[in-house]
């Protein structure tokens, strides 16, 4: 069974065998963890995206999907970049926020990982509220078949960590 953990912290110095950007669909970098995880990952990383966007994802990543790639010099073997929802009042996206997690653990099947870190995907640049983002997260990592031993939530900041740890305390044991 996999064992959900939260750490309050910075993605990039976390010691697993996959780190997950919220990237966007360009895959080419931009603020926030995906700014963060470039310039503490080195210039490898965007030449793996660069190199993804020319042969596989011309149009971009779709939101809902995730690619890996080198993590550089992160303390990690690979950097699994998916692409969360902007958030939005006039339409329900939660499945494609619910996606980026199946996604990423799918990935991370692929490549063996046994450890992954996720950021709080869409809750910051794309304005997700905190407390439904993280209802979505745990459940769905909950509830995905996956051979990864532990998934950590990274929270950049208290308010982040004490709303995952509520939400996690609130659904019980697994
Ligand atoms: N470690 C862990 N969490 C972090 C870190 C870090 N180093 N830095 C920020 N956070 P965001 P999004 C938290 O904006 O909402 C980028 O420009 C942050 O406090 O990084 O999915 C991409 O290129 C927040 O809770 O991602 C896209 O254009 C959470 O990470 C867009 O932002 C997510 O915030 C994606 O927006």
């Amino acid at each position: 069974m996999t064992d959900i953990t939260l750490v309050r912290g910075d993605i990039t110095e976390q010691a697993v065998d996959a780190v997950v950007n919220a990237a966007n669909s360009s895959l080419l970098g931009g603020g926030g963890v995906d700014g963060a995880i470039h310039r503490r990952g080195g210039p490898q990383i965007l030449a793996a995206c660069r190199e993804l966007r020319s042969s596989q994802y011309g149009r971009g990543l779709p939101a809902g999907q995730a690619v890996a790639t080198t993590a550089g010099r992160l303390p990690a073997r690979w950097v699994i970049h998916t692409v969360g929802p902007v958030h939005s009042e006039q339409e329900d996206r939660s499945a494609l926020l619910a996606s980026c997690h199946r996604e990423s653990l799918r990935r991370a099947d692929e490549l063996g990982a046994e450890t992954v870190a996720f950021p709080a995907i869409s809750t910051g640049v794309y304005r997700w509220p905190l407390a439904d983002a993280a209802r979505i997260a745990l459940t769905t990592v909950r509830q995905t078949q996956t051979r990864v031993i532990e998934v950590r939530f990274v929270l950049f900041d208290d308010p982040a960590y004490t709303v995952f740890r509520d939400t996690l305390d609130a659904l019980g044991p697994a």
